[in-house]
């Protein structure tokens, strides 16, 4: 209480000043006019849905002036773009977003109030834009808005998902997937566009041809063809200088194709037809790290780049008469392999449509496209059955062939001489088995640079899968380690805490992260640490309010909030993190843990609908929350907490709250992390392995502000692959993990189905413990208990967690794109209007 007393109430909730009464009465004009023409309602009858509409569509009045300023100003300096080609954009709710970067939230907030209105509750009724797995997802989405608010004219590309990500419900401690149907009232801020149909053909067969002026060309005829129709989705920059958009396209069923089976009679069937191809862009695959493999998901792919290949050449044209110029006017940035396709496409294009010569259309290409890896996990790196993609792409295919001749030939005149092992690894085709294509190959030889997303990363590419690669191209692999937008993930999801920042240091820091250095000093102040303690002490009871409401559990915010929130996925090790909590239940119990603070173990994450492994660790989470929650001997002092359906919404929630942030994946497995980042940008610790941007994030904040253990990548990966693990040395030799195998094994928290868990501790003790827990687990323990005692202390703790958010400032996602923009892309950035950095 005495510390929440220290700091004023306006500076606690965030409040800015007051906002003028004039503005406040056009605001509340604006919102009845659009209540009344444009969702024909009056006040009397109208919900809390239809304030968020007219909220809404209000805010994006405010951003429509600059996106027409912003694409004419494109058009008119002929200036270079950035199209950002991606499976998937992660991009949340944007009302609040929008608020902030168009700077009217506190009049917003005053509005609503005034007129009677729970602004939250209002801001509550968005439905998610969950059009992402994960990481690769929402990284997109930190990327696009980076863009925006450096004003690079940039586009982003990807499909109108009917269904996004699906909803999580838990039944009886069991993931249940419940379909999100998200457009269900709309979408205010998307502006569809039914006139802009871009043909997207499938199928069919290839044959010689004469073109219109008697050149001979290659043709693609026959088979069907789908139109994608585009939606623009509005990313507004900091400020709202520049609004750029993310082009998504939605399957439509070609008209002339079906007219045909009209005429015959044959309307049921041509209907069927209808929806068979619009059911192209239904559907988000909800599965992160694996490639599936299955032909809809590469038909989604190759739809959305053909659409937007032709989009872009269309644009280039506009201003254009020939080629020459297109790398220098466009850049295509591929996000992970699945716009792959991308590199035969322009290809076809440029010499099947537009009568280049191979050379000169090759070296288009590869002027033009880059492409990101996210991820060293072998079952992730995507490959396709050649007959798949002949049959479904027969031209694409004839190229792609051609260009894997041109490159091997030109790997094996080159010196020194590759062996035919060498070649094998080279080429696009694997030929061990059923033959397929390797889509980061073609990616790779595509493209003119190849980036990783944490250094680390990048090292492990250059010197595991890519290493062939890298030995032929060795300029080709550059690092841009991953950012996040300070926009979304301090000023609008941690309130409290910008409004402390900016009243110490001002707020420049939301245009230029690194300017949270200027808190350093404040961590030697203790009246600042006790403002910054209230601070995430109000942040955890917002939480516990929002956990209550949804789960009725109580949190209680005197306890240490320890956080895992990410896909559940083995490489992660949730695992791990419940081998901990069950530890220190049993220490607990057993008295040997008196040092130790109360703490209070939050959980979430979706598993993949068909990962049988994650989903039973999620299943174990909820059968152990039973148990401890229920034990009165650990009663206050340890909880275990799983919040369903996480999501960006649910992670704005959760991140301001966090004491502790895990990142215990296996070394060398997590590419980047960006959770990481957020975390540790809201005043979290970290307790992780060296692995992703971990590394970094401990470079920047100081070995002695992180709680790192475990195995180092080199050494987790020796040990794998040389065969120095031996789990049953572990579980034999050490009473504590002993203990903890045995009840989870023998039924201690499932005890209506001892052996439900046989499979868990299995693959621990039997089958190799292949993301080595076992080999991590005791200093894993040993850490935890460091980080407890040091939480003990709540001076040091605070003080480690300031340093943490004042030095956290190099991974703003407007760091990393300023990055891409010098290094990949060649285009200038500029933070205002008129200022070019
Ligand atoms: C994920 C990695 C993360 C990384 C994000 C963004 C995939 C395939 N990869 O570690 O697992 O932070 O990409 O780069 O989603």
């Amino acid at each position: 209480v005495g510390a929440a007393t220290a700091v004023s109430g306006s500076v606690l909730d965030g409040r800015g000043p007051k906002a003028k009464g004039s503005e406040v009465d056009a605001l509340k004009r604006r919102l009845h006019r659009h209540l009344r023409h444009s969702l024909g309602k009056g006040p009397v009858g109208s919900t809390t849905l239809d304030w968020y509409m007219a909220l809404a569509l209000s805010t994006r009045d405010l951003m429509v002036e600059t996106w027409m300023d912003s694409s004419h100003r494109a058009y008119a300096n002929d200036a270079k773009r950035v199209y950002y080609l991606s499976m998937e954009f992660l991009v949340g709710r944007s009302l609040t977003a929008s608020l902030l970067a168009t700077g009217s939230l506190d009049l917003a907030r005053q509005t609503l109030t005034e007129m009677g209105l729970d602004f939250d509750a209002v801001c509550d009724q968005e439905p998610e834009a969950a059009l992402g797995n994960g990481g690769l997802g929402r990284l997109a989405a930190c990327l696009m808005e980076s863009m925006a608010t450096l004003g690079i004219p940039a586009r982003g590309y990807g499909i109108y998902y009917d269904y996004g990500m699906f909803s999580q419900y838990i039944d009886a401690g069991q993931q249940v997937e419940m379909p999100e149907r998200w457009l269900r009232y709309g979408n205010v801020w998307a502006f569809n566009r039914p006139e802009v149909l871009t043909p997207v053909r499938f199928y069919g067969r290839t044959e010689d041809g004469l073109d219109l002026r008697g050149r001979r060309v290659r043709r693609w005829l026959d088979g069907e063809e789908v139109l994608a129709e585009a939606h623009d989705l509005l990313v507004p920059g900091h400020g709202c200088w520049t609004v750029n958009a993310i082009r998504l396209w939605s399957a439509q069923a070609s008209r002339a194709f079906d007219l045909r089976r009209f005429n015959q009679g044959d309307y049921i069937n041509a209907v069927a037809e209808q929806s068979q191809s619009e059911s192209l862009s239904h559907v988000l695959y909800p599965d992160d790290s694996t490639g599936m493999g299955k032909a809809l998901r590469l038909k989604q792919e190759y739809f959305f780049v053909a659409a937007s290949l032709a989009d872009i050449v269309r644009r280039f044209r506009t201003a254009h008469d020939d080629f020459t110029k297109f790398p220098q006017k466009v850049a295509i940035q591929l996000n992970d392999t699945h716009p792959a396709l991308a590199v035969p496409e322009l290809m076809r294009l440029l010499m099947d449509e537009h009568g280049l010569a191979w050379d000169e259309a090759w070296s288009i290409c590869h002027g033009t496209f880059s492409y990101t890896n996210h991820t060293l996990l072998p079952e992730a790196l995507e490959t396709w059955p050649v007959d798949l993609i002949g049959s479904m792409l027969p031209r694409h295919m004839e190229i792609i062939y051609a260009i894997n001749h041109q490159f091997l030939e030109g790997v094996r005149k080159s010196a020194p001489k590759p062996d035919d092992a060498c070649v094998a690894r080279l080429s696009m085709i694997d030929e061990g088995g059923e033959r397929r294509v390797r889509m980061a190959h073609l990616a790779f030889v595509g493209s003119h640079r190849v980036n990783g997303v944490a250094a680390l990363h990048t090292d492990l590419m250059r010197g595991g899968i890519f290493a062939d690669l890298h030995r032929t191209f060795p300029d080709r692999i550059v690092n841009k380690t991953n950012g996040i937008t300070p926009r979304r993930w301090l000023q609008g999801a941690n309130r409290p805490l910008s409004a402390l920042i900016t009243r110490h240091i001002g707020d420049r820091w939301v245009a230029n992260l690194d300017e949270l250095r200027g808190l350093v000093p404040l961590a030697e102040d203790a009246a600042f640490r006790e403002e910054f303690r209230a601070v995430k002490r109000l942040n955890k009871e917002a939480l516990g309010r929002y956990v209550d409401a949804r789960l009725g559990v109580e949190l209680d915010p005197d306890t240490l909030f320890d956080v895992q929130v990410k896909r559940i996925h083995e490489y992660k090790r949730q695992l791990l993190n419940v081998l901990h909590v069950i530890t220190l239940y049993n220490r607990i119990r057993a008295g040997r843990a008196e040092d130790q603070p109360p703490r209070t173990v939050l959980l979430a994450g979706k598993a993949a609908p068909g990962y049988y492994m994650a989903k039973l660790i999620i299943r174990l989470i909820h059968d152990v929350a039973r148990v401890i929650n229920a034990d009165p001997l650990v009663a206050g002092r340890l909880r275990l907490v799983f919040v369903p359906d996480y999501n960006v919404s649910v992670a704005e929630h959760i991140m301001p709250a966090a004491d502790l942030s895990e990142q215990i994946s296996t070394a060398g497995t997590e590419a980047s992390g960006t959770g990481n980042m957020k975390l540790a940008l809201n005043g979290a610790l970290t307790i992780g392995t060296r692995d992703g941007a971990n590394v970094e994030i401990g470079d920047e904040v100081g070995e002695e502000n992180i709680f790192f253990f475990g195995l180092s990548a080199e050494r987790a990966n020796a040990m794998r692959t040389r065969g120095g693990h031996d789990p049953w040395q572990y579980y034999t030799g050490d009473p504590d993990l002993h203990m903890v195998l045995d009840m989870i094994g023998q039924g201690a928290f499932s005890p209506d189905e001892p052996d439900r868990y046989r499979p868990i501790v299995d693959s621990l003790t039997r089958h190799g413990d292949y993301y080595l827990l076992l080999a991590d687990y005791a200093d894993y323990v040993a850490c935890q208990e460091r980080v407890g005692r040091a939480y003990q202390d709540a001076d040091t703790w605070s003080r480690m967690a300031i340093l943490n958010v004042a030095r956290i400032g190099r991974f703003s996602s407007d760091v990393t794109v300023a990055d891409y923009a010098a290094d990949i892309w060649h285009v200038p950035v500029q933070t205002e209007p008129g200022r070019t950095g």
